[in-house]
């Protein structure tokens, strides 16, 4: 089977580091990625370029990230039918609403999906059960992430029965 892979794209390098722990997300979850910049208003060619040969370079799914005017997923999509998660990234006045309202707004017939303000994790989930679809060993590794998950609940609702009884 072709496996796909997911591709990051970042509006500027300053968002690095709200960015990678969804490098760290696909890692564990061994799905192959990379990360690149390109700005949809200092470098809309390059943007442009980069959208519109991902599904030839066996790219999947894309996750743009941006802060301010998130135009950097409409940019990728406008050049895309591969499916687009939008990161919105916190910064500047408005803390990343301006970046969650802009991304979720798109105008009908070319949607991307956002995830919340600086919810790189989280992209990088939906990214990964995006391409479960067609992917059944990860589909099994998701699986088995919620279920260390569930786990962990488990877990944290013993401590708090025991530190509740240590005070009964
Ligand atoms: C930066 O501007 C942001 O964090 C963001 O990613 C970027 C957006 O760049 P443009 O695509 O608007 O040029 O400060």
């Amino acid at each position: 089977m072709d496996t796909k892979s997911v591709l990051i794209v970042m509006g500027s390098d300053s968002d690095f580091k709200k960015v990678e722990p969804a490098v760290r997300v696909l890692e564990e979850l061994e799905v192959s990625c990379r990360m690149t910049v390109a700005s949809a208003h200092r470098s809309p060619e390059r943007a442009a370029s980069i959208a519109k040969s991902a599904r030839a370079e066996g790219v999947g799914v894309v996750i743009a990230a941006a802060g301010g005017a998130h135009h950097l997923g409409g940019a990728m999509a406008a050049n895309t039918t591969l499916p687009v998660i939008a990161l919105p990234i916190g910064i500047g006045t408005l803390g990343g609403l301006d970046s969650l309202l802009s991304a979720v707004q798109m105008p009908g017939g070319v949607p991307i999906a956002s995830v919340g303000v600086d919810g790189a994790k989280n992209a990088a989930l939906l990214a990964a059960n995006i391409l479960s679809v067609s992917d059944p060993a990860l589909a099994d590794r998701l699986d088995a992430q919620r279920q260390a998950q569930s786990a962990k609940v488990v877990k944290a609702d013993a401590r708090v029965q025991e530190a509740l009884a240590q005070k009964s």
